[in-house]
Protein backbone atom coordinates (compact mmCIF):
# COMPACT_ATOMS: atom_id res chain seq x y z
CA UNK A 1 0.00 0.00 0.00
CA UNK A 2 1.25 3.58 -0.69
CA UNK A 3 0.44 6.33 1.00
CA UNK A 4 -1.18 9.70 0.14
CA UNK A 5 0.85 12.56 0.08
CA UNK A 6 0.62 15.06 2.88
CA UNK A 7 -0.63 18.40 1.46
CA UNK A 8 1.27 19.91 4.91
CA UNK A 9 4.73 18.86 4.08
CA UNK A 10 7.04 21.64 2.09
CA UNK A 11 7.28 18.98 -0.88
CA UNK A 12 4.42 16.82 -1.02
CA UNK A 13 4.93 13.22 -1.88
CA UNK A 14 4.42 9.35 -1.18
CA UNK A 15 8.11 8.70 -1.65
CA UNK A 16 8.59 8.69 2.53
CA UNK A 17 11.19 12.03 1.76
CA UNK A 18 11.08 12.86 5.58
CA UNK A 19 13.01 9.78 6.08
CA UNK A 20 15.80 10.92 3.82
CA UNK A 21 16.95 14.26 5.31
CA UNK A 22 19.67 14.90 3.19
CA UNK A 23 17.81 14.41 -0.28
CA UNK A 24 14.79 16.24 1.49
CA UNK A 25 16.85 19.48 1.92
CA UNK A 26 18.88 18.67 -1.29
CA UNK A 27 14.96 18.86 -3.27
CA UNK A 28 14.04 22.08 -0.88
CA UNK A 29 16.77 23.62 -2.38
CA UNK A 30 15.79 23.30 -5.45
CA UNK A 31 12.35 24.08 -5.26
CA UNK A 32 12.95 28.17 -5.02
CA UNK A 33 14.42 27.66 -8.07
CA UNK A 34 11.70 25.60 -9.49
CA UNK A 35 9.39 28.34 -8.45
CA UNK A 36 11.15 31.04 -9.89
CA UNK A 37 11.41 29.41 -13.61
CA UNK A 38 7.74 28.81 -13.41
CA UNK A 39 7.24 32.47 -12.31
CA UNK A 40 9.26 33.56 -15.43
CA UNK A 41 8.77 30.89 -17.74
CA UNK A 42 4.99 29.38 -16.74
CA UNK A 43 2.18 30.53 -18.00
CA UNK A 44 2.09 34.30 -18.48
CA UNK A 45 -1.33 35.69 -18.03
CA UNK A 46 -2.16 36.91 -14.34
CA UNK A 47 -5.12 34.80 -13.02
CA UNK A 48 -6.47 34.60 -9.66
CA UNK A 49 -7.76 30.89 -9.83
CA UNK A 50 -7.67 28.06 -11.71
CA UNK A 51 -10.04 24.49 -11.83
CA UNK A 52 -7.32 22.21 -11.71
CA UNK A 53 -6.95 18.52 -11.08
CA UNK A 54 -4.17 17.65 -8.17
CA UNK A 55 -2.30 14.46 -8.10
CA UNK A 56 -2.95 13.27 -4.58
CA UNK A 57 -2.05 9.95 -4.44
CA UNK A 58 -1.35 6.59 -6.82
CA UNK A 59 -4.25 4.54 -6.00
CA UNK A 60 -6.97 3.17 -8.03
CA UNK A 61 -9.81 5.09 -6.82
CA UNK A 62 -9.33 9.11 -6.39
CA UNK A 63 -5.86 9.75 -7.21
CA UNK A 64 -6.44 13.20 -7.60
CA UNK A 65 -8.63 16.16 -6.22
CA UNK A 66 -10.33 18.83 -8.05
CA UNK A 67 -10.77 22.97 -6.49
CA UNK A 68 -9.54 26.29 -7.33
CA UNK A 69 -6.09 26.46 -7.32
CA UNK A 70 -4.01 29.78 -7.58
CA UNK A 71 -1.49 28.66 -9.95
CA UNK A 72 1.37 30.23 -8.10
CA UNK A 73 0.75 28.40 -5.16
CA UNK A 74 0.14 24.84 -6.94
CA UNK A 75 1.59 22.40 -4.80
CA UNK A 76 3.99 19.86 -7.20
CA UNK A 77 4.53 16.37 -5.91
CA UNK A 78 6.24 13.67 -6.22
CA UNK A 79 4.42 10.23 -6.87
CA UNK A 80 5.58 6.79 -7.40
CA UNK A 81 3.03 4.22 -8.63
CA UNK A 82 2.96 1.31 -6.46
CA UNK A 83 5.88 -0.41 -5.58
CA UNK A 84 5.38 -4.55 -6.93
CA UNK A 85 7.56 -6.86 -4.74
CA UNK A 86 8.19 -9.04 -7.16
CA UNK A 87 8.54 -7.55 -10.27
CA UNK A 88 11.16 -8.90 -12.67
CA UNK A 89 13.14 -7.80 -15.72
CA UNK A 90 10.93 -8.61 -18.79
CA UNK A 91 13.66 -8.35 -21.47
CA UNK A 92 17.67 -7.81 -22.23
CA UNK A 93 20.23 -10.08 -20.99
CA UNK A 94 18.98 -9.31 -17.22
CA UNK A 95 15.52 -10.55 -18.49
CA UNK A 96 14.19 -13.06 -15.21
CA UNK A 97 16.31 -11.01 -13.05
CA UNK A 98 14.62 -8.87 -10.08
CA UNK A 99 14.47 -5.53 -10.65
CA UNK A 100 16.67 -2.53 -9.87
CA UNK A 101 16.18 -0.01 -6.66
CA UNK A 102 19.43 1.29 -7.15
CA UNK A 103 21.48 2.72 -10.25
CA UNK A 104 24.01 -0.34 -11.23
CA UNK A 105 27.33 1.37 -11.73
CA UNK A 106 27.80 0.03 -15.48
CA UNK A 107 24.23 1.66 -16.92
CA UNK A 108 24.69 5.25 -14.15
CA UNK A 109 26.04 7.00 -17.67
CA UNK A 110 23.54 5.97 -19.93
CA UNK A 111 20.36 6.18 -17.43
CA UNK A 112 21.23 9.50 -16.40
CA UNK A 113 20.92 10.34 -20.00
CA UNK A 114 17.45 8.93 -20.34
CA UNK A 115 16.16 10.43 -17.89
CA UNK A 116 17.68 14.34 -18.52
CA UNK A 117 16.21 13.86 -21.69
CA UNK A 118 12.68 13.09 -20.32
CA UNK A 119 13.36 15.64 -17.75
CA UNK A 120 14.45 18.30 -20.58
CA UNK A 121 10.51 18.27 -22.83
CA UNK A 122 8.67 19.00 -19.51
CA UNK A 123 9.95 22.32 -18.96
CA UNK A 124 10.05 23.10 -22.59
CA UNK A 125 6.77 22.57 -23.25
CA UNK A 126 5.49 24.71 -20.82
CA UNK A 127 8.13 27.62 -22.18
CA UNK A 128 6.49 27.06 -25.49
CA UNK A 129 2.94 27.29 -23.84
CA UNK A 130 4.06 30.60 -21.58
CA UNK A 131 2.02 33.42 -23.60
CA UNK A 132 -1.28 31.04 -24.75
CA UNK A 133 -3.64 32.37 -21.94
CA UNK A 134 -4.02 36.22 -23.88
CA UNK A 135 -5.82 34.24 -26.74
CA UNK A 136 -7.80 31.51 -25.16
CA UNK A 137 -10.66 30.06 -27.28
CA UNK A 138 -13.00 29.97 -23.91
CA UNK A 139 -12.18 29.31 -20.50
CA UNK A 140 -12.58 25.71 -20.33
CA UNK A 141 -9.65 25.37 -23.37
CA UNK A 142 -7.60 27.75 -20.96
CA UNK A 143 -8.16 25.56 -17.67
CA UNK A 144 -6.71 22.42 -20.01
CA UNK A 145 -3.80 24.85 -20.99
CA UNK A 146 -3.01 25.43 -17.64
CA UNK A 147 -3.86 22.03 -16.59
CA UNK A 148 -1.71 20.76 -18.86
CA UNK A 149 1.52 23.55 -17.85
CA UNK A 150 0.77 22.11 -14.09
CA UNK A 151 1.11 18.84 -14.87
CA UNK A 152 4.22 19.15 -17.23
CA UNK A 153 5.91 21.41 -13.82
CA UNK A 154 5.31 17.99 -11.91
CA UNK A 155 6.40 15.65 -14.71
CA UNK A 156 10.08 17.99 -14.11
CA UNK A 157 9.58 17.41 -10.34
CA UNK A 158 9.36 13.68 -11.31
CA UNK A 159 12.39 13.45 -13.55
CA UNK A 160 14.41 15.70 -10.87
CA UNK A 161 13.51 13.69 -7.66
CA UNK A 162 15.45 10.38 -9.76
CA UNK A 163 18.08 12.50 -10.60
CA UNK A 164 18.49 13.70 -7.03
CA UNK A 165 18.12 10.81 -5.25
CA UNK A 166 20.11 8.62 -7.68
CA UNK A 167 22.41 10.46 -9.11
CA UNK A 168 24.55 12.25 -6.39
CA UNK A 169 26.39 15.13 -7.45
CA UNK A 170 26.33 14.95 -11.11
CA UNK A 171 21.98 14.46 -10.85
CA UNK A 172 21.88 17.77 -8.92
CA UNK A 173 24.09 19.38 -11.32
CA UNK A 174 22.03 17.91 -14.01
CA UNK A 175 18.53 19.20 -12.25
CA UNK A 176 19.95 22.73 -12.78
CA UNK A 177 20.93 22.77 -15.93
CA UNK A 178 16.65 21.53 -16.51
CA UNK A 179 15.81 24.85 -15.39
CA UNK A 180 18.55 26.93 -16.79
CA UNK A 181 18.59 25.65 -20.59
CA UNK A 182 15.24 27.11 -22.07
CA UNK A 183 12.85 26.70 -25.43
CA UNK A 184 13.92 28.41 -28.39
CA UNK A 185 17.33 29.82 -27.01
CA UNK A 186 20.19 30.10 -29.24
CA UNK A 187 23.08 29.37 -26.61
CA UNK A 188 21.23 26.65 -24.33
CA UNK A 189 18.73 25.16 -26.26
CA UNK A 190 16.25 22.48 -25.01
CA UNK A 191 17.88 18.92 -26.18
CA UNK A 192 15.32 17.99 -28.55
CA UNK A 193 14.41 19.61 -31.70
CA UNK A 194 10.57 19.47 -31.66
CA UNK A 195 10.86 21.45 -28.10
CA UNK A 196 12.73 24.12 -29.71
CA UNK A 197 9.95 25.16 -31.98
CA UNK A 198 6.92 27.99 -31.03
CA UNK A 199 3.86 27.09 -30.05
CA UNK A 200 2.39 30.88 -30.87
CA UNK A 201 -1.55 30.33 -31.47
CA UNK A 202 -3.77 27.48 -30.39
CA UNK A 203 -3.94 25.27 -33.51
CA UNK A 204 -0.54 24.65 -32.80
CA UNK A 205 -0.85 23.85 -29.44
CA UNK A 206 -3.99 21.38 -30.41
CA UNK A 207 -1.61 20.00 -32.78
CA UNK A 208 1.34 19.42 -30.20
CA UNK A 209 -0.52 18.31 -27.86
CA UNK A 210 -1.84 15.62 -29.97
CA UNK A 211 1.33 14.93 -32.16
CA UNK A 212 4.49 15.46 -29.69
CA UNK A 213 2.57 14.76 -26.25
CA UNK A 214 1.90 11.36 -27.97
CA UNK A 215 5.64 11.18 -28.89
CA UNK A 216 5.68 11.46 -24.55
CA UNK A 217 3.30 8.85 -23.64
CA UNK A 218 5.03 6.04 -26.12
CA UNK A 219 8.71 7.10 -24.34
CA UNK A 220 6.98 6.78 -21.40
CA UNK A 221 5.53 3.82 -22.25
CA UNK A 222 8.56 2.46 -23.14
CA UNK A 223 10.86 3.86 -19.62
CA UNK A 224 7.74 2.00 -17.91
CA UNK A 225 9.26 -0.96 -18.64
CA UNK A 226 12.72 0.07 -17.56
CA UNK A 227 14.58 -2.51 -15.06
CA UNK A 228 15.31 0.70 -12.81
CA UNK A 229 12.01 0.25 -10.53
CA UNK A 230 11.82 3.93 -9.61
CA UNK A 231 12.00 4.99 -13.23
CA UNK A 232 9.37 2.89 -13.83
CA UNK A 233 7.10 3.54 -11.30
CA UNK A 234 7.55 6.73 -12.09
CA UNK A 235 6.91 6.60 -15.60
CA UNK A 236 3.58 4.13 -15.00
CA UNK A 237 2.08 7.40 -12.69
CA UNK A 238 2.95 10.16 -15.47
CA UNK A 239 1.53 8.06 -18.09
CA UNK A 240 -1.47 8.64 -15.96
CA UNK A 241 -1.70 12.33 -16.11
CA UNK A 242 -0.93 11.99 -19.75
CA UNK A 243 -4.16 10.63 -20.70
CA UNK A 244 -5.79 13.85 -20.18
CA UNK A 245 -3.38 15.86 -22.30
CA UNK A 246 -4.10 13.46 -24.92
CA UNK A 247 -7.72 13.94 -24.65
CA UNK A 248 -7.12 17.45 -24.92
CA UNK A 249 -5.47 17.60 -28.48
CA UNK A 250 -7.86 15.02 -29.57
CA UNK A 251 -10.61 16.50 -29.02
CA UNK A 252 -9.18 20.15 -29.47
CA UNK A 253 -8.47 18.90 -33.13
CA UNK A 254 -11.90 17.24 -33.06
CA UNK A 255 -13.21 20.17 -32.44
CA UNK A 256 -11.84 22.44 -35.04
CA UNK A 257 -12.30 19.90 -37.67
CA UNK A 258 -15.88 20.16 -36.93
CA UNK A 259 -16.12 23.88 -36.83
CA UNK A 260 -14.78 24.26 -39.89
CA UNK A 261 -16.82 21.57 -42.07
CA UNK A 262 -20.41 23.37 -39.85
CA UNK A 263 -18.84 26.13 -41.76
CA UNK A 264 -18.23 24.75 -45.37
CA UNK A 265 -21.45 23.18 -45.15
CA UNK A 266 -23.60 26.69 -43.97
CA UNK A 267 -21.51 28.63 -46.52
CA UNK A 268 -21.25 25.88 -49.05
CA UNK A 269 -17.61 26.86 -49.71
CA UNK A 270 -14.47 25.32 -49.01
CA UNK A 271 -13.24 29.27 -48.43
CA UNK A 272 -14.06 29.58 -44.92
CA UNK A 273 -11.24 32.28 -44.64
CA UNK A 274 -13.95 35.23 -44.55
CA UNK A 275 -16.09 33.04 -42.44
CA UNK A 276 -13.94 33.15 -39.46
CA UNK A 277 -13.21 28.93 -39.27
CA UNK A 278 -10.00 27.43 -40.30
CA UNK A 279 -9.81 25.89 -43.51
CA UNK A 280 -9.14 22.30 -43.87
CA UNK A 281 -5.48 22.73 -46.66
CA UNK A 282 -4.42 24.74 -43.50
CA UNK A 283 -4.83 21.72 -41.16
CA UNK A 284 -3.62 19.75 -43.08
CA UNK A 285 -0.60 21.99 -43.02
CA UNK A 286 -0.32 21.80 -39.17
CA UNK A 287 -0.18 18.00 -39.65
CA UNK A 288 2.18 17.53 -42.01
CA UNK A 289 4.47 20.36 -39.85
CA UNK A 290 3.59 18.79 -36.24
CA UNK A 291 3.69 14.96 -37.39
CA UNK A 292 7.01 15.20 -38.70
CA UNK A 293 9.10 16.79 -36.24
CA UNK A 294 7.29 14.56 -33.48
CA UNK A 295 8.59 11.72 -35.95
CA UNK A 296 11.86 13.00 -35.25
CA UNK A 297 11.98 12.58 -31.64
CA UNK A 298 12.19 9.22 -32.37
CA UNK A 299 15.97 9.09 -32.88
CA UNK A 300 17.27 7.21 -36.32
CA UNK A 301 15.70 4.10 -37.65
CA UNK A 302 19.08 2.02 -36.51
CA UNK A 303 20.59 3.34 -33.55
CA UNK A 304 23.37 1.53 -31.53
CA UNK A 305 21.79 3.67 -28.47
CA UNK A 306 18.26 2.52 -28.45
CA UNK A 307 20.05 -1.44 -29.12
CA UNK A 308 22.15 -0.87 -26.00
CA UNK A 309 19.50 0.71 -24.17
CA UNK A 310 17.62 -2.58 -24.59
CA UNK A 311 19.99 -4.97 -23.85
CA UNK A 312 20.72 -3.60 -20.73
CA UNK A 313 16.87 -3.26 -19.56
CA UNK A 314 16.75 0.15 -19.53
CA UNK A 315 14.48 1.29 -21.94
CA UNK A 316 11.95 -1.57 -23.39
CA UNK A 317 9.30 -1.71 -26.43
CA UNK A 318 5.86 -0.58 -25.86
CA UNK A 319 3.91 -3.03 -24.37
CA UNK A 320 6.67 -5.17 -23.56
CA UNK A 321 5.51 -8.07 -22.10
CA UNK A 322 2.45 -8.29 -24.85
CA UNK A 323 5.45 -9.44 -27.24
CA UNK A 324 5.56 -13.16 -28.73
CA UNK A 325 9.14 -13.31 -28.73
CA UNK A 326 12.67 -14.43 -26.65
CA UNK A 327 12.50 -10.41 -25.37
CA UNK A 328 16.64 -10.56 -26.09
CA UNK A 329 15.93 -10.15 -30.00
CA UNK A 330 20.02 -10.75 -30.16
CA UNK A 331 19.49 -13.51 -33.43
CA UNK A 332 16.14 -11.27 -34.88
CA UNK A 333 15.56 -8.91 -37.66
CA UNK A 334 13.57 -5.76 -38.44
CA UNK A 335 12.31 -4.24 -41.92
CA UNK A 336 13.00 -0.15 -41.92
CA UNK A 337 12.48 3.07 -44.08
CA UNK A 338 15.74 3.34 -45.20
CA UNK A 339 17.29 5.24 -48.47
CA UNK A 340 18.99 2.95 -50.84
CA UNK A 341 22.17 3.93 -52.22
CA UNK A 342 20.35 5.60 -56.03
CA UNK A 343 18.75 7.41 -53.57
CA UNK A 344 15.67 5.75 -53.77
CA UNK A 345 13.00 5.82 -50.87
CA UNK A 346 12.57 2.35 -49.59
CA UNK A 347 13.37 -0.42 -47.16
CA UNK A 348 16.21 -2.31 -45.28
CA UNK A 349 16.93 -5.35 -43.00
CA UNK A 350 18.83 -4.45 -39.81
CA UNK A 351 19.02 -6.19 -36.43
CA UNK A 352 15.88 -6.16 -34.39
CA UNK A 353 17.93 -4.36 -31.67
CA UNK A 354 19.37 -1.27 -33.65
CA UNK A 355 15.62 -1.27 -35.35
CA UNK A 356 13.85 -0.57 -32.16
CA UNK A 357 13.49 3.46 -32.62
CA UNK A 358 11.49 2.38 -35.93
CA UNK A 359 10.00 -0.64 -33.79
CA UNK A 360 8.39 2.25 -31.69
CA UNK A 361 7.70 4.80 -34.08
CA UNK A 362 5.37 2.49 -36.16
CA UNK A 363 3.10 1.76 -32.94
CA UNK A 364 3.07 5.85 -32.74
CA UNK A 365 2.47 5.83 -36.61
CA UNK A 366 -0.32 3.70 -36.25
CA UNK A 367 -1.70 5.51 -33.45
CA UNK A 368 -1.16 8.94 -35.19
CA UNK A 369 -3.55 7.43 -37.93
CA UNK A 370 -6.59 6.54 -35.94
CA UNK A 371 -7.00 10.70 -34.43
CA UNK A 372 -6.74 11.31 -38.53
CA UNK A 373 -9.91 8.68 -38.94
CA UNK A 374 -11.55 10.30 -36.36
CA UNK A 375 -11.73 13.80 -37.59
CA UNK A 376 -12.30 12.06 -41.37
CA UNK A 377 -15.57 10.84 -39.62
CA UNK A 378 -16.44 14.19 -38.66
CA UNK A 379 -15.98 15.34 -42.29
CA UNK A 380 -17.85 12.60 -43.63
CA UNK A 381 -20.85 13.28 -41.15
CA UNK A 382 -21.04 16.27 -41.99
CA UNK A 383 -21.29 15.48 -46.22
CA UNK A 384 -17.70 16.71 -46.95
CA UNK A 385 -15.50 14.78 -49.46
CA UNK A 386 -12.08 16.10 -48.47
CA UNK A 387 -9.93 14.23 -46.15
CA UNK A 388 -7.36 14.99 -43.84
CA UNK A 389 -3.65 12.30 -43.57
CA UNK A 390 -0.74 11.62 -42.31
CA UNK A 391 2.05 12.79 -44.88
CA UNK A 392 4.94 10.31 -46.01
CA UNK A 393 7.68 8.86 -43.21
CA UNK A 394 10.22 10.75 -45.64
CA UNK A 395 8.14 13.83 -45.35
CA UNK A 396 10.14 17.10 -43.95
CA UNK A 397 12.06 15.01 -41.26
CA UNK A 398 15.53 15.98 -39.90
CA UNK A 399 16.69 13.20 -37.83
CA UNK A 400 16.87 9.65 -39.64
CA UNK A 401 17.55 7.87 -42.72
CA UNK A 402 15.42 10.27 -44.28
CA UNK A 403 17.35 13.99 -42.65
CA UNK A 404 19.49 14.27 -45.81
CA UNK A 405 16.72 13.77 -48.62
CA UNK A 406 13.32 16.15 -49.28
CA UNK A 407 9.92 14.39 -50.49
CA UNK A 408 6.82 15.78 -51.04
CA UNK A 409 3.56 14.62 -48.55
CA UNK A 410 3.61 11.63 -50.88
CA UNK A 411 7.11 10.47 -50.26
CA UNK A 412 8.47 11.13 -53.59
CA UNK A 413 11.52 12.90 -53.57
CA UNK A 414 12.76 16.34 -54.57
CA UNK A 415 15.75 18.50 -55.49
CA UNK A 416 16.65 21.05 -52.65
CA UNK A 417 15.22 23.75 -55.04
CA UNK A 418 12.08 22.38 -55.58
CA UNK A 419 11.50 21.45 -51.69
CA UNK A 420 12.41 25.31 -50.89
CA UNK A 421 10.22 26.56 -53.85
CA UNK A 422 7.07 24.58 -52.98
CA UNK A 423 7.05 24.30 -49.08
CA UNK A 424 4.65 26.39 -49.01
CA UNK A 425 2.27 23.84 -50.52
CA UNK A 426 3.07 21.40 -47.60
CA UNK A 427 3.71 24.08 -44.56
CA UNK A 428 2.23 26.54 -43.28
CA UNK A 429 3.84 29.71 -44.78
CA UNK A 430 3.57 33.28 -43.42
CA UNK A 431 0.55 33.99 -44.88
CA UNK A 432 -1.47 30.79 -43.34
CA UNK A 433 0.37 31.66 -39.73
CA UNK A 434 -0.48 35.14 -39.91
CA UNK A 435 -4.28 34.05 -40.61
CA UNK A 436 -4.35 31.99 -37.71
CA UNK A 437 -2.93 34.40 -35.28
CA UNK A 438 -5.28 36.84 -36.71
CA UNK A 439 -8.21 34.28 -35.23
CA UNK A 440 -6.42 34.17 -31.90
CA UNK A 441 -8.64 36.42 -30.02
CA UNK A 442 -8.97 35.28 -26.47
CA UNK A 443 -12.69 35.08 -25.38
CA UNK A 444 -13.25 34.85 -21.29
CA UNK A 445 -16.70 34.82 -20.74
CA UNK A 446 -18.57 32.19 -19.65
CA UNK A 447 -20.04 29.73 -21.97
CA UNK A 448 -18.65 31.63 -24.83
CA UNK A 449 -16.58 30.14 -27.57
CA UNK A 450 -14.44 31.46 -30.25
CA UNK A 451 -15.70 31.06 -33.81
CA UNK A 452 -13.30 28.78 -35.31
CA UNK A 453 -13.58 26.05 -32.61
CA UNK A 454 -16.91 24.29 -31.78
CA UNK A 455 -17.87 23.68 -27.71
CA UNK A 456 -16.91 20.38 -26.19
CA UNK A 457 -19.52 17.79 -25.76
CA UNK A 458 -18.03 17.26 -22.15
CA UNK A 459 -16.81 19.80 -19.03
CA UNK A 460 -14.49 19.09 -16.92
CA UNK A 461 -14.90 16.85 -13.64
CA UNK A 462 -18.81 16.65 -14.48
CA UNK A 463 -19.41 20.52 -14.58
CA UNK A 464 -20.55 21.61 -17.54
CA UNK A 465 -18.65 23.66 -20.24
CA UNK A 466 -19.98 27.24 -19.49
CA UNK A 467 -18.35 26.75 -16.07
CA UNK A 468 -16.05 29.23 -14.84
CA UNK A 469 -12.92 27.16 -14.80
CA UNK A 470 -10.78 30.06 -14.52
CA UNK A 471 -10.91 33.58 -12.67
CA UNK A 472 -8.60 35.99 -14.74
CA UNK A 473 -6.94 38.60 -12.03
N1 LIG B 1 16.54 16.23 -31.73
O1 LIG B 1 20.89 7.07 -31.73
P1 LIG B 1 19.90 8.13 -32.10
C1 LIG B 1 7.54 14.09 -23.80
C2 LIG B 1 20.25 12.76 -30.85
S1 LIG B 1 8.27 13.66 -25.29
C3 LIG B 1 17.82 16.42 -31.34
O2 LIG B 1 19.25 8.03 -33.40
P2 LIG B 1 18.52 7.47 -29.73
C4 LIG B 1 6.72 15.31 -23.79
C5 LIG B 1 20.34 11.68 -29.78
O3 LIG B 1 20.11 12.22 -28.48
C6 LIG B 1 9.28 12.23 -24.90
N2 LIG B 1 18.70 15.41 -31.15
O4 LIG B 1 18.76 8.29 -31.04
C7 LIG B 1 5.94 15.65 -24.87
C8 LIG B 1 21.75 11.18 -29.97
O5 LIG B 1 22.64 12.08 -29.34
P3 LIG B 1 23.89 11.53 -28.48
C9 LIG B 1 10.68 12.55 -24.42
C10 LIG B 1 18.25 14.16 -31.36
O6 LIG B 1 19.48 7.88 -28.68
C11 LIG B 1 5.21 16.83 -24.84
C12 LIG B 1 21.98 11.31 -31.47
O7 LIG B 1 21.01 12.27 -31.94
N3 LIG B 1 11.34 11.38 -23.92
O8 LIG B 1 7.71 13.42 -22.84
O9 LIG B 1 18.35 6.04 -30.05
C13 LIG B 1 5.21 17.64 -23.73
C14 LIG B 1 21.81 9.99 -32.19
O10 LIG B 1 20.49 9.57 -31.94
C15 LIG B 1 16.94 13.89 -31.77
C16 LIG B 1 12.31 10.72 -24.58
O11 LIG B 1 12.72 11.08 -25.65
C17 LIG B 1 16.06 15.00 -31.94
N4 LIG B 1 14.77 14.84 -32.32
O12 LIG B 1 17.04 8.02 -29.41
C18 LIG B 1 6.00 17.29 -22.64
C19 LIG B 1 12.84 9.47 -23.91
N5 LIG B 1 16.81 12.54 -31.89
O13 LIG B 1 23.29 10.70 -27.37
C20 LIG B 1 6.74 16.11 -22.66
C21 LIG B 1 14.28 9.52 -23.60
C22 LIG B 1 17.99 12.01 -31.59
O14 LIG B 1 24.70 10.75 -29.46
N6 LIG B 1 15.12 9.66 -24.79
N7 LIG B 1 18.86 12.96 -31.25
O15 LIG B 1 24.52 12.82 -27.97
C23 LIG B 1 15.44 8.65 -25.61
O16 LIG B 1 14.98 7.55 -25.44
C24 LIG B 1 16.38 8.91 -26.75
O17 LIG B 1 17.33 9.83 -26.31
C25 LIG B 1 15.73 9.43 -28.06
C26 LIG B 1 16.78 9.35 -29.15
C27 LIG B 1 14.52 8.58 -28.40
C28 LIG B 1 15.30 10.88 -27.93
Amino acid sequence: MTTAADYSDKIPNNVRLHEDRRLQRALESWQPNFLSWWETMGPALPTRDVYLRTAVNVGREGWARFGFVPTRDYRWGIFLAERDPGRMIAFGEHKGEPVWDKVPGEYRAELQRLIVVQGDTEPASVEQQRNLGATAPSLYDLRNLFQVNVEEGRHLWAMVYLLHAHFGRDGRDEAEELLRRSSGSLESPRILGAFNEETPDWLSFYMFTYFTDRDGKYQLGTLKESAFDPLSRTCEFMLKEEAHHMMVGTTGIDRIVERTAQVMVEKDTDDVIGHGAIPLNVIQKYVNFHYSVSLDLFGSETSTNVANYYTAGLKGRWLEERRRDDHKLTSDSIMVDAVAEDGDIGQAEVSALTGLNADLRREYIADCQSGVNRWNKILQGAGQPQRLRLPHMAFNRRVGAFAGIEATPDGKKLSTEEWERRTGEWLPDEVDKTYVRSLMQPVYERGKIAAWMAPPRNGINGKPFDYDYVHLS
